[in-house]
């Protein structure tokens, strides 16, 4: 008898709280305007629109963005494809290529070091561009050419959606 009993009062709980639950998500729903949530990007006006072929001068050099994958850049892992010339537009091979991922608003980076790889005619991989949460990121693109140059910099900036 004892147990039925406690079993009894369980099942009772369980029924209580799944009503009180959807009757609380039966509300929200009348109420809500059907708008989505605001994130601040629409209105973001330090952010790049993102376009293959989007250009950053880095001193005397440009650096390229001939392609985000996925594009535009989305929270989670990126891949983007860099293209580095020189004020004459001619290609940049061996320059020394850094990426840094940031958020000027939280004042933090990626967990994840982004890795760099040349592959010719002044292209430029970059694999591993983890972009953890929603809100503006900026793409630090540090080159310094062979021989010794000064770090020349640009720098993209995404504000990503939720
Ligand atoms: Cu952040």
């Amino acid at each position: 008898m004892r147990s039925l009993s406690v079993v009894a009062t369980v099942l009772l709980s369980v029924a209580l709280m799944s009503t009180a639950c959807s009757g609380d998500d039966d509300g929200g729903d009348k109420g809500s305007t059907g708008a989505p949530p605001a994130t601040g990007c629409a209105a973001d006006g330090r952010k790049d629109v993102y376009a293959p072929g989007l250009s950053k001068s880095a001193g005397t050099l440009s650096v390229r963005l001939l392609e985000s994958n996925p594009g535009p850049p989305i929270k989670g892992t990126n891949t983007m494809t860099l293209e580095v010339v020189d004020a004459a537009g001619q290609p940049v091979d061996g320059a020394t290529i850094t990426v840094t991922p940031w958020m000027p608003d939280h004042a933090h980076g990626s967990a994840v070091k982004p890795v760099v790889t040349a592959t010719g005619g002044g292209k430029y991989t970059v694999d591993e561009i983890y972009l953890a949460m929603a809100g503006l990121w900026q793409i630090k693109i540090g080159v310094q050419t062979a021989g010794g140059g000064p770090l020349q910099e640009a720098t993209f900036q995404f504000c990503l959606d939720g």
